[in-house]
């Protein structure tokens, strides 16, 4: 059965021009573009999109980050979609990530990792209708 998954191109893979090359490499990959827009995040907007790891050290320089420049939000539609795209971007740490994954490629650090993605199909639905209205997502089936 086919699965969506929400992913975000972040502010530094924005910032330097990658957007292009992420794209075709997720097309070229198998995952069909169902929704995408590009915004520049408010701090409450940020908060409210991570705040499952409100208690950890990270948080605010997360949210500061996210805030920094636009980003790239997509939904993804194919068969095992989550699973299947988080191995496609690799680890969260760049340095752990895999070769030839886009955070290998693309990513800086732990908290410069190019891109964002679901962890589960429960977050997949929610992260998208952050970002996304139902009638904003193509209906491909
Ligand atoms: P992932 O699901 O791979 O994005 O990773 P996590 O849910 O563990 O982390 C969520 C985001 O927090 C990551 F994209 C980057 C950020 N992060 C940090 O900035 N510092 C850390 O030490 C760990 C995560």
């Amino acid at each position: 059965m086919k699965e969506r998954t929400l992913t975000i191109i972040k502010p530094e893979c924005v910032a330097e021009k990658h957007i292009g090359n992420i794209i075709q490499r997720i097309e070229k990959a198998g995952f069909e573009i169902i929704g995408m827009k590009m915004v520049r995040l408010k701090k409450k907007d940020a908060e409210r999109f991570y705040l499952v790891h409100k208690e950890r050290p990270f948080y605010s320089e997360l949210v500061e980050y996210m805030t920094s420049g636009k980003v790239v939000a997509m939904v993804l539609e194919k068969e095992n979609c989550v699973e299947d795209f988080r191995q496609f971007i690799g680890a969260t740490d760049p340095q752990q990530a895999e070769a030839g994954t886009i955070r290998k490629d693309f990513g800086q650090s732990i908290q410069f990792n190019c891109v964002h993605a679901s962890d589960s199909n429960e977050n997949a639905a929610i992260e998208s209708a952050f970002f996304f209205s139902t009638r904003e997502l193509i209906e491909c089936e």
